[in-house]
């Protein structure tokens, strides 16, 4: 069975070990993806945010998941797009392999991902799918640590980028 699985939906529904946030360096909760997660969790999550001390671009941070089903949100900040020319494509893989890296540290089986700087951060949405996904199967093929990576897909573009991509790599094995 593969271990990465697309599902179209609200990552706040999801019981796994651990969801992504794709926060901004503040860790102080904004809109989108976050906005929701802050909101699902309750308040306690921004509490543990705040001791924080923020996070950079790429990299990720790891708290309790409070009110959510899953156990623990790992935040991460990708990068916003400038036409490319800010070094946006190794700062969106890096926020991918930061939040599995600390999902192994921690012992997380399961983890969720959004599409992470395809919406307010504007990510042309093609290559950030092609990242995400090139970045996470290179990363499970070098570890039996993770048992199971969820990608979550709110929006139509989104979830038919994922599909075509996983639909072409399987028939092109
Ligand atoms: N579940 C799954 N995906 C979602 C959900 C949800 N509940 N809500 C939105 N998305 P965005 P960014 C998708 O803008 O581009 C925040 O204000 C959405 O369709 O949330 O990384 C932060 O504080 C899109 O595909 O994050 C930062 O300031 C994806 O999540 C900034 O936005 C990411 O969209 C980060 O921007």
């Amino acid at each position: 069975m593969s271990k990465i699985e697309l599902i179209q939906g609200d990552i706040t529904q999801l019981k796994v070990d651990a969801i992504v946030n794709a926060a901004n360096k503040s860790l102080l909760s904004g809109g989108g993806v976050d906005g929701a997660i802050h909101w699902a969790a309750g308040s306690d999550l921004l509490e543990e945010c705040k001791t924080l001390d923020g996070c950079e671009t790429g990299e990720a941070k790891i708290t309790k998941g409070y009110k959510l089903p899953s156990k623990y949100v790992i935040h991460t900040v990708g990068p916003i797009w400038h036409e490319g020319l800010k070094n946006e494509t190794d700062l969106l893989e890096n926020c991918y392999l930061n939040s599995l890296r600390l999902a192994v540290e921690n012992k997380l089986k399961t983890i969720a991902f959004p599409n992470i700087s395809t919406g307010v951060y504007r990510f042309p949405k093609e290559l950030a799918a092609q990242i995400a996904l090139r970045t996470v199967s290179n990363f499970l093929k070098s570890t039996k640590k993770v048992k199971k990576v969820y990608f979550v897909c709110f929006d139509n573009e989104n979830f038919n980028l994922y599909n075509s991509i996983l639909k072409s790599n399987i028939q092109s094995k």
